[in-house]
């Protein structure tokens, strides 16, 4: 698959205010610094389309990227990410409500990723957030993120334990890297079936 453009197409405090792109729209969503950013670079194969950093909760915008495939135009859509200590619980309720404003009532959102760490333990956060994406039949997948930073053989083992974790009901977790560029070609299959469907886009 070529990527033949990426671009930023706006980004906003509200969804109110955010504009439509006109395409199916791929979410990605998930802890501060569980690796977001960086896994829309490495999928865009772009170093600085999405801005990334180690300061976790500085995201706190909605971002709004268009991407040109030779499958066809998607757009990705960076969500802020939770959980970061010091907050309060104002700021907490903020976030929820851009979040949850966006997944539930954006028209064309396709896919939510949710990304978790696959050195990290799951959590009741990302319980509740599957539970409350099936609940608004908003279709949700896994991608384990940063397994490099494990050796192969720990690897394995943390990838199938966290999947018996998460249990059944959103497909197998997709693991990936974006700094060795694990899992990007599978990422790009599933965006590719919910935005165009499965026998739509070409394949590799
Ligand atoms: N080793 C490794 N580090 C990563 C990977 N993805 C992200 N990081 C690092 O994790 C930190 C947070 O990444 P970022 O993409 O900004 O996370 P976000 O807050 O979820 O958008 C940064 O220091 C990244 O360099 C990865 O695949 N492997
Ligand atoms: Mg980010």
């Amino acid at each position: 698959m070529k990527i033949l453009a990426a671009e930023l197409i706006a980004s906003a405090p509200r969804v109110e205010v955010l504009p439509e792109s006109g395409l199916p729209e791929i979410a990605f969503l998930g802890r501060s610094n569980v690796g977001k950013s960086s896994l829309l670079n490495a999928l865009a194969r772009r170093k600085k389309l999405a801005r990334t950093s180690g300061t976790p909760g500085k995201t706190r915008e909605i971002v709004l990227f268009r991407l040109e495939t030779d499958a066809g135009a998607l757009a990705f859509v960076d969500l802020p990410g939770y959980g970061f200590a010091q907050v309060s619980r104002r700021e907490r309720a903020g976030w929820q409500r851009l979040v949850e404003d966006y997944l539930a009532k954006r028209e064309a959102l396709r896919l939510a990723i949710l990304l978790q760490d696959l050195r990290r333990d799951w959590s009741e956060d990302e319980s509740l957030l599957l539970a409350w994406l099936a609940e608004q039949n908003v279709p949700g997948r896994i991608a384990l993120t940063k397994v490099d930073k494990l050796k192969p053989m720990k690897r394995k083992e943390r990838i199938r334990a966290l999947a018996d974790e998460i249990g059944p009901g959103f497909g197998k977790p997709i693991a990936t890297s974006s700094q060795a560029g694990v899992g990007l070609a599978d990422l790009w299959r599933v965006c590719l079936d919910h935005a165009f469907g499965p026998l739509g886009g070409g394949s590799d």
